[in-house]
């Protein structure tokens, strides 16, 4: 080998640069031992035992809630009441546009505590030491140059800087949504070769919560399902008549029911990666392919599979004594806040939606708010002026009760928020010490029997069996109510059949009273409705409906 004279003097100044450096490190690396290292362990330390080893205030803990959850939070065993996911996977997707807004709490909660996971997306991407498999790699390559629905995913490739900052300066959010139903059937694919045989799959959008505990319990032990069978379950929508598991709620199947529809037609996936073009949804595509190949329709599961967040679920008659398996529309500060609720809630029962009102809602509750949309909207009362419906929203229009079945309380609704506060305020029953005062007045009135001072007894047998039957009827009007809130805008009066915190809404520009936004909860008729609930005995497990 010849070598050449200044290759030579390279290699010799190599060595002796390579020499002092180890010199140096090993001279130095006894300092860092005690100083640098040893000086960081010390400040760790130090605040640690300042902070008392990760145990903070609980921020959800106030005034209302402190019988549901603890005062601090310690956060240093997260995973202590995870359940065993042994059998299940988690599958979850999102867009490459959102990625790194919508899963880092995810991977900070819920999944810090789950074995295994998959996620998928519209691109191959890396979140820390997290990889994000991309649904659509596969893709035939000329269905995807034909096809504008592709035109994200072309551009994503090629963005230069953050998919973010690609996104934000186009504003183009239908592109994603338009992306996102050719994922569904490739991810079904992708999932059962990399994660075959699992009992149980649970798939769900990157803004969807899921109380593991709640629903591994049931999948386990308390559905009485059988992952051998054919399973898909979900909340179930309708689009065009086909029943199908609404996406963003998280849906099930059964590791049977992915291993045939895929193992079985081979076909499938590229069939309907075809017919994407002309189908609004994923979520219904892939309905109909279990339908189409399997013969499977969904089964519902709906409310514990829900499609709503603590702060829009309708809370009342149907959504009390239910627990809870997922929710939707969660944005990461929600996501955190019902995870760090599970963590410091007092017991380990089952996690009922009443639970999710009295931990996080109810302290939230007050009588009034304005600019604010409580998403009351069951029922509505409006001017009969035929200019005023003309200016009415078609929605409020045609929840309005018909004229003769009004009571002259609500014939008044529309004209003022005090007018409409007033509908939810008719409903109300008397409470139980009204019982004496209006007891002594019937019996008064009540033609004197043959002995008068047993009558003016408080404590016959027949008086209390009168008080008795009196405070159950008034209990089963307190249950009945129909009216829980209102909500008041232009003349426009709804009131809604269960109560929910709702959302800030925009001042109007022009400051008119008319068009301010007042929502209001009747809460004497909501705390009466809870007491006359009582206690969930045991949880309200729904059985999957065929
Ligand atoms: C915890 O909350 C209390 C009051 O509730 C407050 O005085 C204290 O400073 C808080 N501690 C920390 C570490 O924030
Ligand atoms: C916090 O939890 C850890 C682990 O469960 C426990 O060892 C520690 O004692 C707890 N700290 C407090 C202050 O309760
Ligand atoms: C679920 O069932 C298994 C066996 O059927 C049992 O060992 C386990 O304790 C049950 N778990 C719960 C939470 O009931
Ligand atoms: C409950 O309400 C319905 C409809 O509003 C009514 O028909 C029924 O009589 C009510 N029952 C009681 C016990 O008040
Ligand atoms: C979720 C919901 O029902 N939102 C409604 C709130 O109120 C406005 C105004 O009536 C409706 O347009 C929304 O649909």
């Amino acid at each position: 080998m010849i070598v050449s004279p200044s290759s030579r003097r390279l290699r010799v100044f190599g060595s002796v640069a390579i020499l002092t450096l180890i010199a140096t490190y090993i001279h130095v690396r006894s300092q860092w031992d005690e100083a640098s290292f040893g000086y960081a362990r010390d400040y760790y330390k130090s605040v640690t035992s300042y902070f008392g080893s990760s145990v903070y205030n609980n921020t959800l803990y106030s005034e209302g809630n402190e019988e549901m959850v603890d005062q601090y939070y310690n956060s240093s065993n997260p995973c202590a009441n995870f359940p065993d996911t042994d059998g299940i996977l988690l599958v979850m997707k999102t867009g490459a546009t959102e990625t790194f807004d919508k899963m880092p709490v995810h991977l900070l909660t819920t999944m810090t505590c789950l074995p295994d996971f998959l996620i998928f997306s519209d691109m191959e991407q890396q979140v820390g030491p997290y990889h994000i498999h991309d649904a659509l790699a596969e893709f035939d390559e000329s269905a995807k140059a034909h096809n504008a629905d592709f035109d994200l995913y072309r551009d994503q490739k090629e963005c230069p800087v953050s998919q973010k900052s690609c996104v934000d300066a186009k504003r183009d959010g239908q592109k994603a949504w338009n992306l996102d139903k050719y994922k569904f059937l490739p991810m079904m694919e992708q999932t059962w070769r990399m994660r075959p045989g699992r009992d149980w799959y649970i798939f769900a959008e990157a803004d969807t919560y899921i109380f593991w505990a709640n629903i591994v319990h049931w999948l386990k032990n308390e559905s009485r399902l059988n992952p051998r069978e054919k399973l898909y379950l979900g909340s179930r929508s309708f689009i065009g008549g086909t029943p199908f598991a609404h996406g963003g709620s998280g849906y099930i199947l059964s590791g049977t029911l992915l291993k045939h529809l895929i193992e079985y037609h081979p076909g499938v996936v590229k069939q309907y990666n075809v017919k994407g073009a002309h189908e609004c949804c994923g979520d219904l595509m892939l309905a109909q392919a279990l339908e189409e190949y399997e013969k499977v329709k969904i089964r519902q599961v709906w409310p514990m599979i829900n499609g709503e967040k603590p702060s829009t679920l309708p809370y009342g008659p149907g959504h009390w004594c239910e627990p809870i398996f997922t929710m939707h529309h969660m944005n990461a500060e929600e996501i955190s806040n019902v995870w760090q609720f599970e963590q410091t809630r007092k017991t380990d029962r089952v996690l009922l939606i009443r639970d999710i009102y009295d931990g996080l809602i109810r302290p939230k509750m007050q009588v009034s708010r304005e600019n604010w949309d409580n998403l009351s909207d069951d029922v509505c009362y409006l001017n009969p002026d035929p200019e005023a419906q003309q200016r009415a929203d078609g929605h409020s229009r045609d929840r309005q009760k018909k004229g003769e079945d009004m009571n002259d309380i609500e014939k008044e609704a529309w004209k003022s928020w005090e007018n409409c506060a007033k509908v939810c305020e008719s409903q109300d029953v008397p409470d139980e010490e009204e019982w004496d005062i209006r007891g002594i007045t019937s019996r008064e009135n009540e033609p004197s029997t043959a002995n008068d001072t047993e009558v003016a007894e408080d404590t016959s047998p027949s008086d209390a069996a009168a008080r008795e039957a009196w405070k159950k009827a008034m209990n089963e009007k307190k249950r009945n109510r129909s009216c829980f809130q209102y909500r008041w805008h232009d003349e426009v009066c709804c009131t809604a059949k269960s109560f929910k915190l709702g959302a800030p809404k925009m001042p109007p520009d022009n400051g008119d009273s008319k068009a301010k936004w007042v929502s209001g909860w009747h809460l004497k008729g909501i705390n009466d409705w809870i007491d006359a609930m009582g206690e969930c005995k045991k949880p309200a497990w729904k059985t999957p409906e065929p």
